[in-house]
């Protein structure tokens, strides 16, 4: 294959001045929207959606023109940072380089090599030089400190994957184009646009199962924007699924509504299923999660009886203190009525680059981290042990840290601790273009490109996705001179800290690209050059298409697809349902209890903690409220227009309140991913609508036993309004002082 020029993929002509188009995928959220970016050479004029995208259809959301915000940023980083005495100094990039390899080595010198940790955050996965040159990367930092969102996001479905279908990737999505009855639990796709389950246009794919004339249920403890389009909407009590999935499925068993179907021939397992979710009843779970037995009853009735039913569970059951075991009951419920591997049920994808071959397949408990003890999931520790494990003093202790694409002061539990750790640390670098809560910590940074300078193709999302596609972009815009990608930072820190010989490794390593491997896994995929020369596809061939090609529903594919040996699904109850004893004891906790329970929600302007520096995203009003069911508000006389301030173990913030009935009482909730006021934060715009951060609620002490996934859900929160904001301030508990 000849050497590719970096801009051979590149639609857009180098003519200057010339209104011409560019089309890519959206990058910024898990649906990989198309989009038409139309500019002159050097400015973006506007950004549509491509209505020739097969799987988008057109479709895009308010965030898809932060990709201009976010280009022309004045506060993105372009030039490596270092920190000094005199404050934050430009400098050239081989010095940044040689200084951020001479950092990692001191401190791997000095105290071991475990000693330098990596934490990458989410828009590594949204970032394809990235995930297929990861390698690189753990190859210049070897440690076994390796943190990543992923703990505070999707392990369960992980782990699940990895039991039962032996991959920790082989994860199957509803296939929500067929389904006649979904039931969505702990998702809000119409702000979130989908997630473990890449569905652009989700308002329309969602409307087509009523136009079918089938329906969607939603379950969740606010009326979300998806509850409000749904055909039944039931407030739960955060935290408490798993009562009622136990309870559907015993349910499914009591009224004989249970049929593996095609799935009997390569189940294993099955059968003690009954034992264990007998006596977990609809009255039972009706006790603690506020829906009435009748309903729950009722829910399995319908599922069971439906034609094509799909059941999802998403961030509202992964990340809460049983997220491993609703993930599993979930995937459970769905197997026990043979919806697995079946039109509108949860299928599985045939994506043009598979990657599954070639990444771990996964492993767990391999190691334990040093402080508490929790195990690792494919080589990473729960990322809320990260603090503890720079904090605590002692052999093994974190000195160092390197941060690629992440903001885990903001996304992780008790971040104000966190901050406390990365204040103590002998070394830190970030990889990031942002000067932002986590970065500030950093001595040095190094700007990767903006999404526009580089190439383009969803390796995971196209994994996920409820429609076979497949699309890839060049960059829009060439990188400035002497700019780096991610990928091309990884290797220049590779071959400062492990630097190779001979000539073969020399040139192996020269000509590792994310093109190179994305052409071999698009040629050597199921609809690759391959298996078809003629037409099969190649990157060269891929790119003829700038609005991507449509290779076709989702098809049922096992056994032959599963990645366990023996070609069988291994359900392996007795390592899921040995979480029963944990809930068991926590039915009791919870019926002692009257403690108002937090959970978080996401708005569509917002993503994450990054977007807010874009004006036209949060130019209305503020979104960092604290959502209140009116009579809890009334009893704790908190007005319309006040401040409310919401203490937990670890800490307390101050908020606006928003008094109303969408969510359920004794429940409140707070958006992630706000909490811009903290000092040498470069982000002007988001500094003027700061908010405050959840995360300095949600405690590092409280994950998820099974698994080792943060609760970021049902957190025990008090709330007391506020008149003042010097109330506010002497309402600032210790951590001491509510533990
Ligand atoms: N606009 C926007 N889009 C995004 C993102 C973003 O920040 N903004 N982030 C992206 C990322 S990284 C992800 S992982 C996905 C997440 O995608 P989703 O999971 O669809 O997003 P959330 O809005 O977090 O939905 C979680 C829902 O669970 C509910 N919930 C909370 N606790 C519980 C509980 O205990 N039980 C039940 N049943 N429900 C509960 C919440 O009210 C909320 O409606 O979104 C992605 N897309
Ligand atoms: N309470 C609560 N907390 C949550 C959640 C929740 O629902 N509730 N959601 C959790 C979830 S699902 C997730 S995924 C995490 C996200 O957690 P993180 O990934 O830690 O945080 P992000 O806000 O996504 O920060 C992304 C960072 O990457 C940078 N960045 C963007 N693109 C690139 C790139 O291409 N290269 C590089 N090098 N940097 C880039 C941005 O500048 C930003 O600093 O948050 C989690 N935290
Ligand atoms: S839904 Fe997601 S992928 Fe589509 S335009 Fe919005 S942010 Fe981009
Ligand atoms: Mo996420």
């Amino acid at each position: 294959m000849p050497h590719l020029t970096p801009h051979l993929y590149s639609q857009s002509k180098s003519a200057q001045n010339k209104e011409q188009a560019h089309f890519r995928a959206c990058n910024l959220c898990e649906a990989m929207c198309g989009i038409k970016i139309t500019h002159n050479g050097s400015q973006i004029l506007s950004i549509k959606g491509d209505a020739e995208d097969p799987f988008s259809r057109g479709h895009i959301c308010p965030k898809a023109v932060a990709l201009q915000d976010i280009h022309e940023d004045p506060d993105r980083i372009r030039q490596p940072l270092l920190k000094t005495e005199d404050g934050w100094k430009e400098i050239g990039w081989e010095e940044a380089l040689d200084r951020a390899a001479e950092g990692i080595r001191r401190t791997q010198k000095a105290h071991g090599k475990d000693a330098v940790a990596t934490y990458l955050g989410n828009p590594n996965v949204h970032n394809t030089g990235n995930l297929l040159m990861g390698r690189h990367f753990f190859n210049a930092v070897r440690t076994r400190n390796r943190f990543s969102a992923t703990s505070v996001d999707q392990l369960p479905h992980h782990i699940v994957a990895w039991k039962l279908f032996g991959h920790q990737l082989k994860i199957p999505v509803p296939d929500i184009d067929h389904t006649t009855h979904m039931v969505i639990i702990g998702g809000n796709p119409l702000a979130s646009n989908g997630s473990i389950m890449t569905v652009p246009d989700v308002r329309n794919r969602l409307k087509d199962i009523q136009k079918r004339g089938g329906q969607f249920i939603v379950i969740d403890p606010r009326r979300t924007e998806t509850a409000e389009l749904a055909d039944e909407h039931h407030f739960i009590k955060p935290g408490t699924d798993a009562f009622l999935l136990m309870a559907i499925l015993n349910t499914l068993f009591e009224k004989h509504l249970i049929d593996t179907g095609r799935l009997t021939a390569f189940l294993d397992d099955f059968d003690s299923i009954k034992d264990y979710v007998s006596g977990w009843t609809p009255e039972r779970a009706a006790a603690v999660t506020g829906i009435s037995a009748q309903t729950i009853h009722q829910l399995a009735v319908d599922f069971g009886k439906a034609d094509r039913p799909v059941m999802y569970g998403r961030m509202g059951v992964s990340v809460q203190v049983f997220g491993l075991l609703c993930q599993f009951l979930i995937m459970l419920i769905n197997i026990a009525t043979g919806r697995l591997d079946e039109p509108g049920g949860l299928m599985f994808t045939r994506p043009a680059a598979d990657i599954l071959k070639q990444t771990g397949r996964g492993h767990f408990g391999k190691g334990l981290s040093r402080v508490r003890k929790l195990p690792e999931f494919n080589g990473e520790f729960p990322v809320a042990a990260m603090a503890e494990e720079m904090l605590v003093e002692g052999d093994g202790q974190v000195r160092g840290l390197v941060t690629v694409a992440g903001n885990p002061v903001l996304s992780t539990p008790n971040g104000t601790q966190l901050e406390k750790g990365l204040e103590g640390l002998d070394f830190m670098v970030s990889i990031d273009f942002y000067l932002n809560e986590t970065t500030r910590h950093a001595d040095l940074i190094l700007p990767p490109v903006s999404p526009l300078e580089r190439d383009h193709y969803d390796i995971i999302f196209h994994l996920l996705a409820v429609r076979n596609t497949t699309r890839f972009a060049g960059p829009l815009f060439p990188p400035p001179a002497g700019a780096m990608e991610d990928w091309q930072i990884f290797k220049a820190l590779e071959d400062r800290l492990r630097p190779v010989k001979g000539l073969t490794e020399k040139l192996a390593r020269k000509f590792s690209t994310p093109r190179r491997l994305l052409d071999i896994l698009l040629r050597s995929g199921p609809h690759g050059w391959f298996r078809n020369p003629l037409k099969g596809l190649s990157l060269k061939r891929l790119a003829r298409h700038p609005h991507g090609i449509d290779l076709g529903e989702l098809k049922p594919s096992l056994p032959k697809a599963l990645y366990t040996k023996d070609k069988r699904i291994h359900l392996q109850p007795e390592f899921f349902f040995n979480d029963l004893k944990r809930l068991e004891r926590f039915e009791s906790q919870l019926k002692e209890s009257d403690t108002l329970l937090l959970f978080g929600r996401r708005h569509v302007r917002s993503n994450n903690s990054w977007l807010h520096n874009s004006h036209r995203l949060i130019k209305s009003k503020s979104r960092c409220t604290v959502m209140m069911h009116p009579t809890d508000a009334k009893q704790r006389g908190i007005s319309e227009v006040g401040q409310v301030s919401v203490s937990s173990r670890v800490g307390n913030i101050t908020l606006p309140v928003e008094i109303t009935d969408a969510v359920m009482s004794g429940t409140i909730s707070i958006p992630h991913g706000w909490g811009h006021n903290r000092e040498g934060v470069r982000l002007q715009t988001a500094a003027s609508v700061a908010g405050q951060s959840i995360n300095d609620l949600t405690d590092d002490q409280d994950i998820d036993l099974l698994s080792g996934n943060a609760v970021l859900n049902g957190i025990a929160v008090r709330a007391v309004a506020v008149e003042s904001q010097d109330e506010a301030a002497q309402e600032q508990p210790s951590a001491q002082a509510l533990s």
